[in-house]
């Protein structure tokens, strides 16, 4: 079973807006036929399948009886730009593989497995849409709703995408995308807690010019301030324990080869396990922005898109995990932000994490190992039996 969860992976990674790349973004086009496939896929199982107002796809496959409580498995169907075949999507077919390997099996409780339409934050800079409105804390903007009916998907009911109260909890399977178990030579983890995250956008204004007639000295170029301010975010990450600062994306405008660049904006992303070390960071590198833009006679603005604390994952859900994992399990945290994260809000929550061979992560080389998969579906199966007796 193992290898045709990988084989639905890399058939899924079909899908993508952009040929021979794997992206995949918020309500794009190519997710009408990951619902249609994954869809077809979950009705097979036996599940009952619907897309909420949001796009988050749905699969339930009910209990024993009407009155049951529910169980979520789930992860994300979008994905970054240029992503591999794993990231998010290897935790929804892993969900509907469990559901088909109980072959009518009821259980006491309802299964329902869900694909996110949104966790990375890549299409409106706005990270976890899908599980906000799933945890009943949904993000609703003009640019969401305007999406969501291009969609042909109807927002104003978004708040019909929330959970059941009184679900017994929510499971994550997701690659590790990090070189920790594989380090140690283990196939699965055991996510004990997800780091806080924040996510900005910095904006530095100068003076677009001609760049041949303005002369070095009379210049306000955003272009080498961003450079210097880049630069320190890097020092500043490393002069930090447990720190992590990244510029991924820098656009400057008006983008000419021959024109002073007046506006750049970059992003930044800030993460820590301490809330309170991130948010000092993150403090101290806007001031930084700042500082450089004065000495440069640059403005500098900044926007801030997620300010995400820490979260712990369930105790006691974590350790029915552990039980059903047996010995060849790590306990860690997760540099990763997941949906777990903003689940959490609502019930217990836990994750397991398969290995990332040669650690690599939102990259095409991204890959699972056969057997790690075959591990955590034999643990994923045990965590069912485990609350089963929990719940019969
Ligand atoms: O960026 C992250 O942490 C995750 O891949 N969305
Ligand atoms: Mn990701
Ligand atoms: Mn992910």
């Amino acid at each position: 079973m193992e290898h045709e969860v990988i084989a639905r992976c890399r058939r899924l990674a079909d899908y993508s807006e952009e040929p021979g790349y794997i992206t995949r973004t918020f309500l794009s086009p190519p997710m009408h036929e990951i619902h249609a496939l994954l869809g077809a896929w979950m009705e097979q199982a036996g599940m009952g399948v619907h897309v909420d107002a949001i796009g988050n796809l749905r699969g339930v496959y009910h209990a024993s009886r009407a009155d049951a409580p529910r169980l979520y498995l789930g992860s994300h169907l979008d994905t970054v730009p240029h992503a591999g075949a794993f990231d998010g999507i290897l935790g929804v077919v892993l969900g509907v593989t469990l559901v088909e390997q109980l072959a009518g099996k009821r259980m006491p409780f309802h299964i329902e497995v869900i694909g996110f339409s949104e966790e990375e934050g890549v299409r409106f800079g706005v990270p976890f849409i899908g599980s906000r409105a799933f945890a009943g804390d949904a993000i609703r903007d003009s640019r969401i709703d305007e999406a969501a009916r291009a969609f042909g998907l109807d927002p104003s009911r978004i708040s019909e995408a929330q959970a059941d109260g009184g679900a017994i909890g929510y499971l994550e399977f997701h690659i590790e995308q990090g070189p920790v178990l594989e380090s140690l030579g283990l196939p699965l983890g055991l996510v004990e807690a997800i780091v806080g995250q924040s996510r900005l956008t910095v904006r530095l204004h100068g003076q677009a010019n001609h760049a041949g007639t303005t002369p070095m000295p009379l210049r306000r170029d955003a272009m080498p301030a961003a450079a210097e301010w880049i630069t320190a975010v890097e020092r500043e990450a490393r002069a930090t324990d447990g720190l992590v600062a990244t510029v991924g994306r820098i656009n400057a405008r008006p983008g000419a080869a021959n024109v002073i660049a007046g506006t750049v904006e970059a992003s930044l992303d800030v993460r820590h396990p301490i809330d309170a070390v991130r948010t000092a960071a993150v403090t101290r590198l806007v001031r930084c922005a700042e500082q450089i833009g004065a000495r440069r006679g640059i403005t500098v603005s900044s926007e801030t898109h997620l300010d995400q604390d820490a979260v712990p994952m369930n105790p006691e859900l974590t350790g029915i995990l552990e039980r059903a994992s047996g010995a060849n399990l790590h306990r860690m945290t997760s540099g990763a932000g997941h949906d777990a994260m903003i689940v959490a809000r609502r019930m217990p929550a836990a994750m397991l994490f398969l290995r990332s061979p040669g650690g690599i992560s939102h990259h095409r080389d991204e890959t699972v190992l056969p057997e790690d998969v075959a591990a955590a579906l034999a643990s994923g199966m045990r965590f069912l039996e485990y609350l089963e007796a929990q719940h019969g």
